[in-house]
């Protein structure tokens, strides 16, 4: 019998107008290279460009809400500082304190960005991988970082992916990353969060 878990892979999409940002934590490392290469060929293989993929690192998973958040509010203020450039100066986010506030503009009613630099992100995956020690570290960073990933999303509209292995040892985290030591490989997650940001970054533009 085939193994039922995991997505089915009949969805495919084209990706080739998506912008995509990979932010990644630094700790275990070996692991966290073979998910981000997973990601990244799961992206090509959908048409996004290469120019149209940035991959930022962050020192460990726990800085990774901030780094997406900053990052899709950033490309959200390029683009609108841009636009406002061509309307003729508006003064988009300024707050009159001095304080940048980020604004997620809605795009009902404009024409999908085309693809290119300064497009904001479509979707931004966020990977890292916690592995439990001795203490009730593991605990508190799983908990932190999967519901400040949850809000960023569902505040801000612009998916990101949960690509965060939770493993209770090295064997755990080294399959799920398709590097498995015995004759289990296991399979490498990466590619489904590149798959996911595809998908999810391709509704989006179509709900809004
Ligand atoms: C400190 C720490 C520990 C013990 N374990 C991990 C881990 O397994 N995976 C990971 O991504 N990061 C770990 N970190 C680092 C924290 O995420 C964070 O970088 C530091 O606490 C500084 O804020």
């Amino acid at each position: 019998m085939s193994d039922i878990k995991g997505p089915s892979p009949d969805v495919r999409i084209d990706g080739s107008s998506l912008r995509i940002a990979i932010v990644h934590a630094r700790w275990n490392k070996t692991i966290i290279d073979a998910l981000v290469a997973g990601a990244l060929t799961k992206l090509k293989e959908a048409g996004v460009k290469e120019s149209n993929i940035v991959v930022e690192s962050v020192p460990g998973s726990f800085e990774l809400p901030l780094a997406c958040s900053r990052m899709i509010a950033g490309s959200h203020i390029q683009v609108a500082s841009n636009q406002a450039d061509l309307l003729g100066g508006l003064n988009f986010g300024s707050s009159g304190s001095g304080i940048i506030s980020p604004k997620f503009p809605s795009r009902t009613g404009t024409p999908a960005p085309a693809a290119g630099s300064n497009q904001p992100f479509d979707a931004v995956i966020a990977i890292g991988v916690l592995i439990k020690g001795a203490t009730m570290h593991f605990e508190y960073i799983c908990d932190a970082v999967s519901h400040s990933l949850m809000k960023i999303q569902v505040d801000t509209g612009i998916p990101v992916i949960f690509g965060i292995l939770t493993a209770l040892n090295d064997d755990q985290a080294l399959e799920r990353a398709g590097l498995g030591r015995g004759s289990h490989k296991g399979h490498n997650h990466g590619e489904e969060w590149g798959l996911a940001a595809v998908e999810m970054g391709s509704h989006v533009r179509r709900w809004s």
